[in-house]
């Protein structure tokens, strides 16, 4: 166990002890938190140059009316895989990698509690990424029921949707074990001294997200189970003739589905939460506060679903509730709004690529956060549900909210993760081409939706060409930008300046003051804790 920190990852090279798997029998077999997090986020960029490219199949469709680029079938694929890839396959699995990465680092812990488990939940996810994918190719055609998988469509597609329910199976499987890890983690293996109140809140938010799965992906394998055994085995549950019912994988999708999208963006409170102190220098204003606010939202995330179904037919007395209680939700989000606000005040701000990013995520996230208190409102929503002022809000909310934060993240970390410094001036770039290109693809959509322009069609009426043609442009701004972000991550891999112990003057907490060498580790040397 003697390894030091800078040549573990050398060791087999060395011959070493052992005789230590290296190449590809490494990565299957790694039980290093490190090593995880970093299949986790190479799964997460690969896949969102997947999904991504889907995104702009979808804007190259649209960028004309009159069918141009695909048919409308086709078109309707891209909308449902773009979305479960993106949801699952991107945000998800990115936020992951953060944590293998950084909980064991921030609270000083030597591992994750159960590296094999870990090992395990990483491998799964690549057999569902790739379900995905080929199912695009099965006799039938691809999923076109969207990423929200409603029947009576998802109950009469080919074996595509098969496979795409059993591609959820192994997502949530994953992510089970993934939240077990973490819980377990930050519960029992905290250094001495390390009480709850003072861990980092990147760990807190991840505490909580990890409940949040564990409480809502199991939901999520019931819903998708009783489709199957409606598609293959003659029950009717969601099917009316047979005295089922269509609405009701509706709500116990949603039941999920809110807690989900919270899922996604609670990890990037997290990370915002610890890089505008560190670009400010000064501690986060309202520590005990920001805890309390996202528990707050945590848990009053489970009783909004049904605002997602304001057209479906419910009591007023329902529509009244799922309003109010939805507006609640902008109480503790905005208490954090006015935190990260309040630590930049009067601070000695710098904007390095991460702040620049953070900072637009605190401006961007809350056009969203805005946006989706418009959509709460019943009587709005009846007449802008399933519009593109929908699509407007939930990229507000995941683009300039979910990926910026994971993009800032990257930026921040990459110096501690490579050893390197990225180079500034291309990350400067990637900054302002994302966000300029960010606004004027989703900016648009708000004017669509509000004009009346639906959401998943392959075509539209004259009247909205304008708009459609400017956030297709953005589009493929936005999509050639991430390829700057790309080559700055190889090029840290690569080489550069060496990052320096302290990387970011303001930095403070145990990742960045306790040197952290990686347990060189596998299945046949598990790890020791002392
Ligand atoms: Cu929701």
């Amino acid at each position: 166990m003697a390894h030091d920190a800078a040549h573990a990852h050398d060791a087999g090279d060395h011959g070493g002890h052992h005789g230590h798997p290296t190449g590809i029998m490494r990565w299957l077999t790694t039980t290093n938190h490190k090593d995880i997090g970093s299949l986790y986020l190479w799964f997460a960029g690969i896949m969102f140059l997947v999904a991504g490219s889907m995104a702009l199949i979808i804007r190259a469709e649209l960028f004309q009316p009159g069918l141009q680029v695909v048919n409308p079938d086709f078109f309707n694929q891209m909308t449902t895989l773009h979305g479960l890839i993106m949801v699952f396959g991107v945000i998800m699995p990115a936020w992951a990698g953060f944590a293998n990465w950084q909980i064991p680092l921030m609270i000083g812990a030597p591992d994750m509690a159960f590296p094999r488990m870990n090992n395990w939940g990483f491998w799964v996810l690549p057999v569902a990424g790739a379900l995905l994918i080929i199912s695009l190719f099965m006799p039938g055609g691809g999923v076109a029921g969207g990423w929200t998988m409603y029947p009576p469509l998802f109950i009469q597609g080919g074996i595509s949707y098969d496979m795409t329910i059993f591609a959820v199976h192994i997502l949530g499987a994953s992510s089970i074990m993934g939240s077990i890890n973490i819980i377990t983690t930050i519960l029992n293996m905290r250094a001495p001294g390390m009480t709850l109140m003072k861990m980092p809140l990147f760990v807190w938010t991840w505490l909580i997200t990890a409940y949040l799965l564990i409480a809502t992906v199991p939901v999520l394998a019931g819903a998708v189970t009783m489709l199957l055994t409606d598609r293959n085995f003659d029950t009717h549950f969601f099917n009316a003739a047979g005295g089922g019912d269509p609405v009701m994988f509706q709500h116990i999708f949603w039941f999920f589905g809110h807690p989900e999208v919270y899922i996604l963006i609670l990890p990037a409170f997290g990370v915002v939460s610890q890089i505008i102190p560190t670009f400010a220098r000064k501690p986060l204003f309202g520590y005990a506060s920001m805890v309390y606010a996202t528990a707050s939202i945590a848990i009053l995330s489970f009783i909004v679903w049904a605002h997602h179904m304001f057209t479906v037919g419910m009591p007023a007395a329902a529509q009244l509730f799922f309003m109010y209680s939805t507006m609640l939700i902008a109480v503790p989000t905005g208490v954090k709004v006015f935190n990260w606000v309040a630590t930049m005040w009067k601070g000695s701000m710098t904007f390095e690529t991460p702040m620049l990013f953070s900072v637009a995520f605190v401006c961007l996230f809350t056009i969203g956060g805005f946006s989706g208190l418009v959509c709460a409102m019943t009587p709005v929503d009846i007449q802008i549900h399933d519009t593109y002022y929908v699509v407007a809000h939930f990229h507000y909310v995941l683009v300039s909210g979910a990926l910026f934060a994971i993009i800032a993240g990257v930026y921040y970390w990459l110096p501690k993760w490579t050893g390197h410094m990225y180079d500034e001036k291309l990350g400067k770039w990637h900054f302002w081409l994302s966000t300029i290109s960010m606004n004027i693809t989703f900016f648009p959509m708000h004017f669509l939706g509000l004009a009346g322009m639906p959401r998943r069609y392959a075509d539209y009426a004259l009247q909205f060409a304008e708009f459609n043609a400017i956030a297709s442009v953005g589009a493929f701004i936005f999509g050639a930008s991430q390829l700057i972000f790309l080559w700055v991550i190889l090029k840290a891999i690569r080489g550069g300046n060496k990052a320096t112990d302290q990387v970011w003057e303001g930095a403070e907490g145990l990742e960045w003051t306790v040197p952290s060498p990686a347990p060189y580790h596998t299945f046949e040397t598990a790890p020791v804790v002392k």
